[in-house]
């Protein structure tokens, strides 16, 4: 089998495996197993300069390759356009995207010193896959030296209505770049229906037929056996005795604006407010560790997350009861599956999301004999595959607070078969299937789903 390549913006710390590891790490580990892999990126470290060649480190038949970034690189390729530019528009946030003329060339830089330092590691038969915003000029960089090796392209976070996407500056550069890669994946048939009408409407019709939505899943198996063992340990036993037979709400995201955690900690004010048999009997648990906490707008975002849940814990706590815990500090991910174990509802509701895979662990973690309801945004990619959830208006804090109510009202038997259905689905589409299914339609020329 041919050796594979993967390229992300980070490379995950080699350290971090197994119960430990997050996000891409667990989703590609059916792919880096199974074959002789390097996986190549940014180390997160910064330096005067972006470095020229990769510092290399081989664990067993996978090789990490990384390069540290300059510090007017991090600022106009990382913070700038990639922060500040793609994020939001990706998220159909115009009015909040920054646009720099500077930061664009800095991103186009980058792609091509990314570019650079990979071509000469790479073996004709090698397959690339790349992936995220903050790559998308690389597969066109790689052609431009020369690469002919098949080279793939996935898109984490949504793509937006074409419209939507025409505000970004140097959309259409961004769009013909793509042309470059063999297969482009996206999360949902959403984001390729509106990936497909942007590749048309700028003449690149014989591009929009490589687009292919590919669901990104989780290690099911591996989180349901986590939050299981974790489920008996002291830490949760410590929160099971706080909540005093209480319901638990928990909420597991990054600090981040699309997440629309404003609007969900209002929420759970408005089911307070409007229905009072529910005070003093359920308490919501949000974990949100800040990231990108350079940024002005992710530390407005946390004094107005720091004023709303005062507010309503003064207004609404008994002196035995405090309805919102809320810690912005990391938890580790185990203990995080035994707390979704623990919780009677899991609270979703991102603004706009590309899949969001805490929709999915929360399914996971659940007992099967008695599991928790999954109220879920209706613009989380999830909600396609998830149908057994409580779906609600992110933006709008009084359908959270009903699809509160009906969760926190919902008889077990109703409980039971909604969970089924989201647990059949959760169990047939996982990480390994979804990276099988990718380098398949890449490599074998196997047809996608949609
Ligand atoms: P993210 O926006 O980071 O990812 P998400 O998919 O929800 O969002 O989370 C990724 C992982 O991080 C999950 O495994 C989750 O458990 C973990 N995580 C999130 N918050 C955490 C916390 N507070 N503590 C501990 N762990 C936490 C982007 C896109 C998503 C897409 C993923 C994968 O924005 O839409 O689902 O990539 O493609």
């Amino acid at each position: 089998m041919s050796r594979l390549v993967l390229v992300a913006n980070r490379v995950p710390d080699p350290g971090e495996r197994g119960a430990t590891a997050g996000g891409l790490a667990v989703a590609l580990k059916d792919a880096v197993t199974r074959r002789d892999a390097v996986w190549f990126g940014w180390s997160g470290a910064t330096a005067e300069a972006t470095s020229a060649t990769p510092r290399e480190a081989v664990h067993g038949r996978l090789t990490y390759a990384t390069i540290d970034l300059g510090a007017a690189d991090y600022r106009q390729y990382y913070q700038g356009f990639s922060n500040g530019a793609l994020w939001p528009v990706l998220h159909y946030r115009l009015g909040v995207a920054r646009f720099d003329r500077e930061d664009w060339i800095g991103y186009r830089r980058v792609n091509a010193a990314f570019a650079a330092a990979l071509a000469p590691m790479l073996r004709a038969d090698d397959t690339v896959w790349i992936h995220d915003f903050h790559l998308f000029s690389l597969a066109a960089e790689l052609r431009a030296l020369g690469c002919k090796q098949r080279i793939g392209f996935f898109l984490h976070v949504p793509f937006p209505p074409r419209q939507v996407f025409a505000g970004l500056p140097h959309a259409q550069s961004i769009l013909e770049a793509l042309a470059a890669a063999d297969v482009i994946g996206v999360q949902t048939g959403d984001d390729a229906g509106n990936l497909r009408d942007a590749l048309v409407a700028i003449g690149q019709a014989e591009t929009a037929p490589k687009v292919h939505a590919f669901p990104i899943a989780i290690d099911t198996a591996g989180f349901a056996t986590l939050a299981a063992r974790r489920f008996r340990t002291k830490e949760v036993d410590r929160l099971r005795l706080s909540l005093a037979g209480r319901a638990l709400a928990i909420g597991v995201d990054r600090l981040d604006y699309t997440k629309g955690l404003p609007q969900r900690i209002a929420g759970f004010g408005k089911l307070l407010e409007r229905f009072p048999r529910h005070r003093a009997k359920v308490t919501f648990l949000q974990v949100a560790p800040v990231s990108r906490g350079d940024v002005a707008q992710y530390r407005a975002l946390r004094r107005e997350l720091d004023e709303m849940v005062g507010r309503i814990n003064g207004q609404y706590a008994e002196p035995d009861w405090g309805p919102i815990r809320y810690i912005t500090r990391a938890v580790a991910r185990p203990t995080i599956a035994g707390y979704m174990r623990l919780a009677r509802i899991g609270l979703v509701t991102p603004l706009r999301d590309g899949m969001n895979l805490v929709a999915k662990e929360y399914v996971a973690a659940q007992d099967a004999e008695d599991p928790g309801v999954l109220v879920l945004s209706r613009f989380a990619g999830a909600a396609l595959e998830l149908d057994g959830a409580v779906l609600v208006n992110p933006l709008d804090a009084d359908d959270i607070a009903d699809g509160l109510d009906i969760a926190l009202s919902m008889p077990a038997e109703e409980r039971g078969a909604r969970w089924q259905r989201m647990a059949a689905a959760v169990r047939s589409n996982t990480a390994a299937t979804w990276c099988r299914d990718f380098l398949a339609a890449l490599e074998d020329g196997a047809a996608a789903r949609d």
